[in-house]
Parts: C-alpha cells; sequence; structure tokens
C-alpha cells in the first residue's frame, strides 16, 4: 500500500504520525511510505531518519496527498488538508468529529475512509490508541497547573505542594479514566491535596485501595461538584464519552463557585469541553479569564512534548497501520473488530454511533 506521513500543520503541533522505526517496519513488509520534507523534525526525527528507512521524501504536498492510498497523522484534519483527500483515501488520525460539523461534512463531501484513533475500542472497552496520549495529557495538566497556578501566570499564587506549616493546594479531578488517574499520580507526587470523582463507584475503589485513603473519592454528583468548587485551586475536567460529545459538568454559573485565580484545565476540550465555558486554546496563548477563573484549553496538549508522545503514539498505532496496510482496509476491518470501531466516516455517510450532525 501507498503510505503518506504528511507535516502537521496545526498550530504548535510539533508531533509526526509515525516514527522512522515504524515506517521501516511498513517498508520491511512490502508498502511504500512517503513522509513531508520537516514531517518529523519537531518530535526530533530529520528527514535523514526517514531517509535512511526507506522513505520517499517529498517537499510537495499536492504531490503526497494525490499519491497516497493511506495518509497517517496525529491531529484532526486541518481544513487545507481536507481540501487534498480524494475518495476512498484512508485517513488515520485522531478526528474529534463529535466537536466538529465543519469537519464532518469536509470529509463526507470528499467519501475519504475517516478512521479515529480515538475511537479504536477493544472489547473490553479500552481504547488504546488514545491511552497514551491520554496518560501524557493527564500527567501535563498537572505540570502545567502547577505553573498556571502561579501568580506571573496568572493564577492564585499557591504553590502545589504547599509548605511545612502551609497547606498544598487543592486538587480537583472530575472523571477517573485514563486522564483522571494520570492527572491524580503526578498531583499525589507533587504533594497536592487531591479529590477525584466519577460517576463509576469501580475506579473509585481501586484509587482509594491504591492511593490508601490520600486521595479524596466522591461520586460526580451534581451536589458533590457544587461542594468542591469552592475548594478548589485547580479543577482537572477528565470526562470521556467514546466519539461523543462531552456533558457539561460545570456550567457559567458554577463560576461563581470558584475563588478568584483558581485554575480549569479542560482535557476534554477537543470532544467539546466538559466545562461550560471551556473553548480551545494553542500552546502560544494557553490561557484566558472568564468570571476571574483562569481556563486552560489548550487542544492537542500532548504536542508539546513531542518526542515522548511521538514515539508513544507510533507503539500503539502500527499494528494497525500494518494490519490495514497488509490486509487492505475491507479485510482488516473483517478480521478486527477494535479497527471496525475506528471507522467514524466511510463512502459519505456517517458510521460511529456516537456522531450525529
Ligand atoms: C491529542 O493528543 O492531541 C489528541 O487529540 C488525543
Amino acid at each position: 500500500m501507498k503510505i503518506a506521513i504528511p507535516k502537521e500543520i496545526k498550530k504548535n503541533e510539533y508531533r509526526v504520525g509515525l516514527g522512522p522505526e515504524g515506517a521501516a517496519a511498513l517498508i520491511d513488509a512490502g508498502h511504500e511510505v512517503m513522509v513531508e520534507t520537516k514531517a518529523g523534525s519537531g518530535a526530533g526525527y530529520n528527514d535523514i531518519f526517514y531517509d535512511q528507512a526507506g522513505c520517499i521524501i517529498c517537499d510537495d504536498r499536492k504531490v503526497l496527498h494525490d499519491w497516497a492510498e493511506m495518509i497517517i497523522k496525529v491531529k484532526e484534519p486541518q481544513k487545507e488538508e481536507v481540501a487534498l483527500y480524494h475518495e476512498n483515501q484512508i485517513i488515520f488520525t485522531y478526528l474529534h468529529l463529535a466537536a466538529d460539523d465543519d469537519l464532518i461534512h469536509g470529509l463526507l463531501d470528499k467519501r475519504v475512509e475517516a478512521l479515529a484513533y480515538e475511537t479504536l475500542q477493544l472489547d473490553d472497552g479500552s481504547l488504546p490508541c488514545l491511552k497514551p496520549m491520554s496518560q501524557i495529557a493527564g500527567r501535563l495538566a498537572i505540570q502545567e497547573g502547577a505553573k498556571y497556578l502561579e501568580k506571573p501566570s496568572g493564577g492564585r499564587g499557591v504553590l502545589l505542594s504547599g509548605v511545612p506549616g502551609v497547606q498544598a493546594g487543592r486538587v480537583l479531578i472530575i472523571g477517573a479514566g485514563m486522564v483522571g488517574r494520570s492527572a491524580l499520580k503526578i498531583a499525589v507526587g507533587m504533594g497536592a491535596n487531591v479529590t477525584i470523582m466519577d460517576i463509576n463507584e469501580g475506579p473509585l475503589s481501586l484509587i482509594d485501595e491504591k492511593y490508601e485513603g490520600r486521595v479524596q473519592t466522591l461520586f460526580a454528583s451534581q451536589e458533590n461538584v457544587i461542594k468542591e468548587l469552592p475548594l478548589a485551586d485547580m479543577v482537572v475536567g477528565a470526562v470521556l464519552i467514546p466519539g461523543g460529545k462531552a456533558p457539561t459538568i460545570v456550567t457559567r454559573d458554577m463560576l461563581k463557585l470558584m475563588k478568584k485565580g483558581s485554575l480549569i484545565i479542560d482535557v476534554a476540550v477537543d470532544q467539546g469541553g466538559c466545562v461550560e465555558t471551556s473553548r480551545p486554546t494553542t500552546h502560544e496563548e494557553p490561557t484566558y479569564v472568564v468570571d476571574g477563573v483562569l481556563h486552560y484549553c489548550v487542544s492537542n496538549m500532548p504536542g508539546a512534548v513531542a518526542l515522548t508522545s511521538s514515539q508513544a503514539l507510533s507503539a500503539q498505532t502500527l499494528p494497525y497501520i500494518k494490519m490495514i496496510a497488509d490486509l487492505g482496509l475491507e479485510k482488516a476491518l473483517e478480521s478486527n473488530s477494535a479497527l471496525r470501531r475506528a471507522v467514524n466516516l466511510s463512502k459519505g455517510q456517517i458510521i460511529h454511533p456516537a456522531l450525529k450532525l
């Protein structure tokens, strides 16, 4: 199969869809791989690495897109990219379509086969191609959040760990899935005072046992959210409905309950956000203030650590990329139920059940 790896063009996106080692594995299996010039440079892979792996290096985006049967990316396609797609082309990337009707229309019009990493789901419900980025975004949420609680960054001047004799910062994590548990690990490690909420008792029990009571676990009822918001220095939005729009947990009205200079990090912003006042931001301008509450809603958080992220992503996606390339899309989908769930759009139709226009 002819497989292309374009350079990401979303603002401040430094990751690459597949590293040179992954590309070499595809070439060894008899496929052709074309890589756009500088596609990997933000992640530490200069063109020479891809060249040595046997890839074709191409500096013309149109030629690359015309040539490719499958495009391997990281972020949801930008308008300029959609314009280059052609019918039946396989687009395998994060898509986040639930929050972007324009992108759905654009891809439907192009009649591409749109497969999303974030809805590739095993029979046990886990999401192997979303998992590494959820782990990274969750960990980063606390690393970044600690900085944005500092006064010069617009925060209320709280040191997350506290110091002897002074209370530690309070972190409220909404959602105990992969993002929430990853944030929890770092927040506890930094010595913060942490509460984590979920609608399910299962993950809360596991957390209670693992952290031996050092973490407060609560059901994510509206009553509990309202009680906890006034106490928090930092709120991490970590809610996910696979493939669907995130539910609103913190409404605009609830912001009034929060302290001035406190911080919301809405990791769910890609899927529309779980805070009513969230809107996507960039690494260049990550924050804005609503009702005295700092909002950090960067929609590609793992792009900041492109080296780690690109390696972690490639490791998970390569087996599925190879399966599609080796068998062809139709047979690969027949043989693998997880991959079938990755299909969001096909032949001009919406396929994923969590999507609607
Ligand atoms: C990201 O890592 O940016 C995703 O979209 C999951």
